[in-house]
């Protein structure tokens, strides 16, 4: 990519992903070219596809659970075309890395909302909370701790009461106590390695 086309796309993208800046939109631009496999037809789309995304999710963000790391990455392709473009990428980055509460809580609440239905039903809960308990052993029925565990998660999160979370409960419970953003498992990178990717990805604004 030559310089004059990697600056128009950096314009455009800096337009929607407002947590950074032109240097470092441009960084991200150039990191995500070095992160696609280029298509043998050039016409075909440049992208990032499930795969690749995923592992880039676990080797730089260290995240685990494939249910969780399979609807990051639908947050992320927004237009649901199966694949990462340059601009969903940095979009969705703006958020991961330096999302306001707001932001995040939107972005959480999607990621947990497995089946998009516009809301966090018990079954989702179950199975979030499933998969990150699973790991610690325990002698008694481990479905039944998990159920007790979704009865307690929504006396404290559903206000109104009607056996599943949406986006208004959510919003209320994380104002209230901010850890629950992420109560069905982690979603967001941990202050070390976005850090760590920070430092890696924005490197060359050092020299300036
Ligand atoms: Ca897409
Ligand atoms: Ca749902």
């Amino acid at each position: 990519m030559n310089r004059k086309k990697l600056q128009k796309v950096a314009e455009s993208v800096c337009r929607t992903a407002k947590h950074f800046n032109k240097i470092e939109v441009e960084c991200l631009i150039k990191l995500f070219h070095t992160l696609v496999v280029e298509p043998s037809d050039r016409h075909a789309t440049i992208g990032l596809d499930r795969n690749t995304f995923r592992n880039i999710l676990h080797v730089t963000f260290g995240m685990t659970d494939d249910m969780i790391m399979d609807r990051v990455f639908r947050a992320f392709d927004t237009d649901n075309d199966s694949c990462v473009s340059v601009t969903e990428w940095v979009e969705g980055l703006s958020i991961f890395l330096r999302g306001t509460l707001e932001e995040k809580m939107k972005y959480c609440f999607e990621v947990y909302d497995l089946n998009g239905d516009g809301y966090i039903s018990r079954e989702e809960m179950f199975h979030m909370l499933k998969n990150s308990l699973l790991k610690q052993p325990s002698e008694e029925d481990p479905d039944e701790g998990i159920k007790d565990l979704v009865e307690i998660t929504l006396k404290k999160m559903d206000y109104d009461h009607d056996g599943k979370l949406s986006y208004t409960d959510f919003e209320k419970a994380v104002r209230d106590e901010n850890l629950l953003l992420e109560a069905f498992g982690p979603c967001l990178p941990d202050i070390k390695s976005s850090m760590a990717f920070e430092m890696q990805a924005f490197r060359e604004t050092g020299d300036m």
